[in-house]
């Protein structure tokens, strides 16, 4: 499926046609979302220069909706989401829907796509049935990924259905933690410098849905914290200042067979975690950034990332352990195994080319992917459209069954994934998630053909 100048141009006629106010919110607010017909959800995105205030800041942000975070997309299960999109930047964009497991191809996850500057094109889209949870959106034009996205580009997605419907969860608060860094240079976001490059690009400035150590009022004793990682290169490591523990449900969208008890958790870029945090009765809860050293040259530090203020009425909901069936392919059918090594800028010791195809699978296939980080720094693996199992790090079993799209590999380790390559056929990438390691060349192209 091609998309021509011209059909590009009609689509933003067509798009002015349907009547929908384009959506202008500030922080993570809602999508203004329209749903002419059951099952279908509309709505428009402009991605463009916008004047936002953050951290008491007036500063120059390119923004989604005017958005810093972008705003939050809630759809359900099974809808269509017909997206028009409009690329009102000075450079071409597109968009990338991080974790969903939807076709590499046409009019849905498909980054071979570039919309220039002025320009429109409408993402459509069917969200299985089987995909809720926590997702987001970023820019995903190679070579422009990082700085678009350190300039203020991405947002939350939601997809709800699935355990949602459990009645803890029905009757706990729902509250998405976008997290990011950034820092400012005068009135705009620092410019990537030529030691970005290599170490991933931080800022000193963490914020939660925009705003610097924002108090939250929670609106039950138990909250879901559906934390996403959006920064570039910033790992973030979020426990409880009382000690008290994380309860995980889900890794990157997807939901775990049983309940996590964990002291803290680690975030690299890209990843998304599902926690559930018991309020004590009329006492606000600090979440704390936590130190991680990720072999950098960058300081972690602790601090602050958000106050819990306690629900007005104390009503105790149980956190459940048991939240639904795991079910995985037995390794032992796969029919393939791959080797990927890690290191500075280079996948299997090549730059990312366009014009190659790295790896060609089979639809339906299951195959083993062995990750090896050779570098001397983390290194985040991500893979689009298909997500994987892991099964070992390092020969030793992965403690316990979950699904992920991004894994951390720290120097050394190599990691074992199952991935199944079903539902869709079409070409993609797997990269690392430190944005700038992507543009510079640590991506790679499966091209997944027909049985
Ligand atoms: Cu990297």
């Amino acid at each position: 499926m091609k998309f021509d100048r011209r059909e590009l141009l009609t689509l933003v006629g067509a798009g002015a046609l349907t009547g929908i106010a384009s959506p202008l919110r500030a922080g993570n607010g809602p999508f203004a979302v329209h749903r002419p017909e059951p099952g279908l959800v509309e709505a428009h995105l402009t991605a463009a220069p916008t004047r936002h205030t953050v951290a008491g800041r007036d500063a120059e942000l390119w923004t989604y909706g005017g958005g810093f975070p972008g705003p939050e997309l809630r759809l359900r299960a099974g809808e269509t989401l017909r997206l028009h999109f409009h690329n009102d930047l000075p450079e071409v964009t597109n968009l990338h829907f991080h974790g969903l497991h939807i076709p590499p191809t046409g009019r849905a996850d498909n980054i071979w796509i570039d919309i220039p500057p002025g320009e429109s094109f409408r993402y459509e889209f069917e969200i299985p049935e089987s995909e809720t949870g926590t997702f987001w959106y970023h820019p995903h034009a190679h070579g422009r990924i990082a700085r678009q996205m350190w300039r203020g580009l991405s947002g939350p997605l939601v997809v709800e259905g699935g355990i949602d419907d459990m009645p803890e969860l029905r009757a706990a608060d729902d509250r998405t933690i976008f997290l990011r860094d950034i820092e400012f240079m005068g009135d705009v976001p620092t410019r990537h410098w030529p030691n970005d490059w290599s170490h991933g690009k931080e800022g000193r400035l963490v914020l939660c849905n925009g705003q610097s150590a924002p108090t939250i009022q929670a609106r039950a004793s138990l909250v879901r914290l559906r934390l996403i990682n959006a920064s570039n290169a910033h790992y973030m490591r979020v426990g409880r200042a009382d000690g008290r523990p994380l309860h995980v449900i889900s890794t990157d969208g997807r939901t775990l067979a049983k309940t996590r008890t964990a002291e803290d958790v680690l975030l690299t870029p890209a990843q998304r975690m599902d926690v559930l945090v018991e309020m004590p009765k009329d006492t606000e809860v600090e979440l704390l950034h936590l130190p991680y050293d990720r072999r950098s040259p960058h300081l972690s530090r602790r601090q602050t990332l958000a106050t819990l203020r306690p629900p007005e009425e104390h009503l105790s909901i149980p956190v459940p352990e048991m939240l639904q069936s795991f079910a995985a392919p037995d390794p032992a059918r796969a029919v393939r195994r791959r080797f990927i090594s890690m290191a500075m800028f280079l996948l299997n010791g090549q730059p990312y080319n366009p014009d190659r195809i790295d790896q060609v699978g089979r639809g339906g296939d299951i195959e083993i992917w062995k990750v090896s980080n050779v570098g001397t720094m983390d290194h985040p693996f991500h893979m689009h459209t298909w997500y994987f199992q892991p099964l070992t790090m390092n020969g030793q079993p992965w403690p316990y069954s979950c699904w992920r799209d991004t894994v951390n590999l720290t120097p050394g380790d190599t990691v074992e994934l199952l991935v199944p390559l079903s539902h869709y056929t079409g070409k993609t990438v797997y990269h690392c998630h430190i944005a700038e390691h992507g543009d510079k060349g640590m991506m790679g192209i499966l091209d997944v053909r027909d049985a």
